[in-house]
């Protein structure tokens, strides 16, 4: 299907993110000099964080900074910002537990039933919606859980939001960064949310929001590690016959070449196979990795340890598949210095791992100026965090299939309606035309998978309601 068909440019709405973050583009700071404030639309926005008191300026966002990497962007009619404004009332925290059709298992470890932290957000005028942190209930896959997540977002996250007013989402991630390191998922389940609410006030799609251009997004599937080659090849055939664009394998030392092998045999040459090793190797086995390269994968994900920047370079010097990173990606900063060695020539963006939307965007668009393609990643969503991933991936530079399965590869029932679904073009529907996520959240079914619940306000106090 030409790309052409899955696109859609929305003149209005889609492109006025865009425009912001070219705008800060041109008019670029010199380093060192004091941050100014010039254009009429801009406004200054001074918040207090106690004493003594913080001035958060809009153009030293993350986005902002990014995208005075890629100077080369056209003049641009200047636009207001949205009138909107978010005063954050409450935040109630939950932990719900769903149980996967089937584990998952990753080299560091195997998810059977998925321990979520979902979040509602109340406005000062009554606005609400959901979001979900994605963090697991171990640190295998980077070192925050769902507990940690927790104890960040009441003790230091939430609060610093609380009865403020905000011009729009898009300050929220300075507001949390300010000298609070790491936690990037806690962090994300708050910033999306108040993205999701902004959404919810102004009555745009989420995807409208965030200036998504797709109305249709290519999906691929992320399959386990199998005990044996022939059931990873089993579900791989499976996946091709339901249309999945895209067939990731888990792979760690020792199920590794074979099953690869036996994928691609299976499936043949015309299939887009990547592997994922979730930081399993080391350099000692670069030679052994080179061996994939006759395997003629789309892409090599994570072989290496998260801060392994160096090594991943000389693989990467040594392999003519090109390495994917995923866990390395933690900011729009490692996203320039990946571009930089060359560590690294895709990169799979999770909202999750790198604090939000925000900095999402800023990737984005510094690996749309240095032709990387990007892709969403997934970290076995319910359908709240379905609905933020699909959004974000309707960005235009989100040019490969995303980890983005429809609910019922997961979970026999899922927590929205309607679920999610893929057709059998592997295409996911953006729900584009609706206000705010673009489902309905089945409350009484997540009520009842409720084992935790924390009701936080403006007052600083938490208050454990079950
Ligand atoms: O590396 O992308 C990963 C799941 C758990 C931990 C890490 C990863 C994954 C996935 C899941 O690949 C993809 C999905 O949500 O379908
Ligand atoms: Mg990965």
């Amino acid at each position: 299907m030409a790309e052409r068909d899955l696109t859609r440019l929305d003149a209005d709405a889609g492109t006025r993110q865009n425009l912001w973050t070219k705008q800060f583009a041109s008019k670029r700071r010199a380093p060192g000099a004091p941050r100014r404030c010039g254009t009429e639309w801009y406004t200054r926005l001074v918040y207090r964080f106690g004493t003594p008191s913080v001035t958060l300026d809009a153009r030293s966002s993350t986005a902002a900074r990014a995208c005075s990497l890629s100077a080369e962007t056209a003049p641009t009619p200047r636009r207001p910002p949205p009138a909107s404004m978010l005063r954050l009332d409450r935040v109630t925290l939950r932990e719900i537990r769903l149980t996967l059709k089937e584990p998952f298992r990753i080299s560091s470890g195997v998810e059977s039933e998925r321990r979520i932290m979902l979040i509602e957000l109340t406005d000062a005028n009554g606005a609400h919606t959901w979001a979900e942190c994605v963090a697991f209930p171990r640190p295998n896959y980077t070192p925050e859980t769902i507990d940690t997540a927790f104890l960040a977002i009441r003790e230091w996250l939430a609060p610093r939001l609380f009865g403020k007013p905000l011009p729009g989402a898009y300050v929220v991630h300075d507001i949390l960064a300010r000298d609070i390191r790491g936690h990037n998922m806690a962090k994300a389940v708050l910033e999306m949310g108040c993205w999701g609410l902004q959404a919810e006030i102004e009555r745009r799609s989420l995807s409208a929001l965030l200036g998504g251009t797709r109305t249709r997004v290519p999906t691929g599937i992320s399959l386990g590690i199998q005990p044996e080659p022939r059931l990873l090849v089993e579900r791989a055939v499976a996946a091709v016959a339901a249309g999945y664009r895209k067939v990731k394998l888990k792979i760690q030392p020792g199920q590794d070449l074979e099953y690869v092998r036996a994928v691609r045999a299976a499936l043949g040459p015309e299939v887009e196979i990547m592997a994922d090793a979730n930081a399993a190797y080391t350099i000692d086995d670069a030679d052994h990795l080179r061996r994939l390269d006759d395997c003629d994968l789309l892409m090599l994900e994570q072989p290496f340890g998260a801060d392994a920047l160096l090594q991943l370079a000389e693989l990467q010097k040594r392999l003519r598949t090109p390495l994917c990173l995923d866990e390395s990606i933690i900011d729009v900063s490692r996203a320039r210095d990946m571009i930089a060695l060359d560590c690294g020539r895709i990169i799979n963006i999770k909202p999750g791992r790198v604090a939000g939307f925000s900095a999402s965007k800023a990737i984005h668009d510094i690996c749309q100026a240095a032709n990387i393609p990007v892709w969403c990643g997934g970290m076995l969503e319910s359908g709240i965090g379905r609905a933020y991933n699909v959004a974000l991936a309707s960005l235009p530079n989100f040019s490969m299939p995303g980890d983005l399965s429809p609910s019922a590869r997961y979970w026999a029932r899922d927590i929205v309606i309607p679920e999610w679904t893929m057709d059998e073009d592997g295409l996911v529907h953006v729900p584009h035309d609706k206000p705010g996520l673009g489902v309905a959240i089945d409350t009484d079914f997540i009520e009842s998978l409720t084992v935790r619940k924390e009701e936080l306000r403006g007052t600083g106090s938490a208050m454990s309601v079950a």
